[in-house]
């Protein structure tokens, strides 16, 4: 492994970051450019609230939205670049909700690559769609879906010598599985339950990958059930059949045909879990209870997962006596216009003494 003796060597985040960390369990050969933005030992916080409710042993949020473009897309994305640029790559490319679009931008302007985004029109939220402008990305927007973008990053990257970065390269699989490694770490063992929103199912498929690799290895005891959950109006998984036009509040799962199905049914089969859907009214009241009683202001769609737990509680899943793994995929200042999607309650007052504290109650 070397570092690109052209890039200036960032010697805090280069050792901080996933490929320094997890070299070993990486496709990193001595060609491999081992960069970083700083992306991965991501906080693991236990639940103060939603817990109880839970019932089970302990419940902790995996904290991947303090990744450094707001989501876990990073651990996958710098493997994906480092492994483009040791193929010597100009360009890459990805479709994307947003996310990965983020992090695609940031890692190629970072090291000197051209990066195209094709994003469903209109449908990113405000946050992402910042960052790919800000980063300096080409972004194209199209009159379709997430599926529709995926299917022409993939025929135009099978035509020209750029490099595809969504979640089908292996090597963002590669990257992201790294989570489940810090988890294990971090308990000392793998969870009983780790839950986690399901899109294009690129990520359940990594940390599942992880634990199995991580269980080999004896580094822990066991493997934990994996449970994903979709948006109803989005949750082929959970249908069983691709869906044509998905609909759903949480923007980053919008996806009808996800590809990665297969090996998230098969971490689902394999871990004895499910994969189940939650409703749109169930994200947003867990979206607002992380935030008020937990301190954690994710996306919608990592709401999802808390959503899922509390809807399986419900339906009378018992988590007695185990350690449950939420994952905060994202981090809410992404989408702004889910957290003001409705009058915000603002006390407008004159920049006055008295009438602040009357407003307050404290006159
Ligand atoms: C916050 O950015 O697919 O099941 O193009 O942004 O691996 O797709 C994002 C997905 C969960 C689902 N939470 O992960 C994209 C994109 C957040 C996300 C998912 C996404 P996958």
């Amino acid at each position: 492994m070397t570092i690109d003796p052209d890039m200036p060597a960032h010697e805090d985040a280069v050792l901080r970051g996933v490929m320094h960390q997890y070299a070993e369990h990486l496709p990193v050969t001595d060609k491999t450019p081992i960069i970083s933005l700083g992306e991965g030992d991501t906080p693991l916080v236990r639940s103060q609230s939603i817990e109880r409710e839970l019932g089970c042993d302990a419940l902790y949020f995996k904290l991947e939205s303090c990744n450094p473009t707001g989501s876990f897309k990073d651990r996958g994305m710098v493997v994906a670049v480092a492994k483009a640029m040791e193929e010597g790559a100009q360009a890459i490319m990805c479709a994307s909700t947003g996310n990965t679009s983020a992090s695609a931008a940031a890692y190629a302007g970072r090291y000197g690559l051209k990066c195209f985004v094709i994003v469903p029109d209109g449908n990113i939220a405000r946050g992402k769609l910042a960052q790919s402008v800000v980063y300096g990305a080409e972004i194209i927007a199209i009159d379709g879906n997430f599926d529709a973008a995926l299917r022409v990053a993939r025929e135009i990257t099978s035509k020209h010598p750029i490099a595809l970065v969504n979640s089908v390269n292996p090597h963002r699989v590669e990257g992201q599985k790294t989570a489940s490694f810090e988890i294990a770490d971090a308990l000392g063992d793998a969870p009983d339950v780790l839950a986690l929103p399901v899109g294009n199912a690129g990520n359940i498929t990594a940390y599942w990958r992880g634990f199995v690799q991580y269980h080999q290895m004896e580094h822990t005891s066991r493997r934990p059930m994996m449970l994903g959950f979709q948006a109803a109006g989005a949750a082929p998984l959970v249908d069983g059949a691709p869906i044509e036009s998905p609909q759903t509040i949480a923007s980053a799962i919008r996806v009808g045909n996800p590809a990665s199905s297969a090996s998230a049914l098969a971490a689902r089969d394999e871990s004895g879990g499910a994969i189940a859907a939650v409703t749109d009214d169930e994200i947003l009241a867990a979206y607002a209870r992380l935030a008020r009683e937990e301190g954690i202001f994710c996306e919608p769609a990592s709401a999802a997962c808390v959503a899922g737990v509390l809807r399986q509680k419900a339906e009378g899943r018992s988590f007695a006596g185990q350690t449950v793994v939420c994952i905060i995929t994202g981090s809410g200042l992404k989408d702004p216009e889910t957290a003001l999607r409705t009058e915000p309650d603002v006390h407008r007052v004159p920049a006055e003494l008295g009438a602040i504290e009357r407003e307050m109650g404290w006159a």
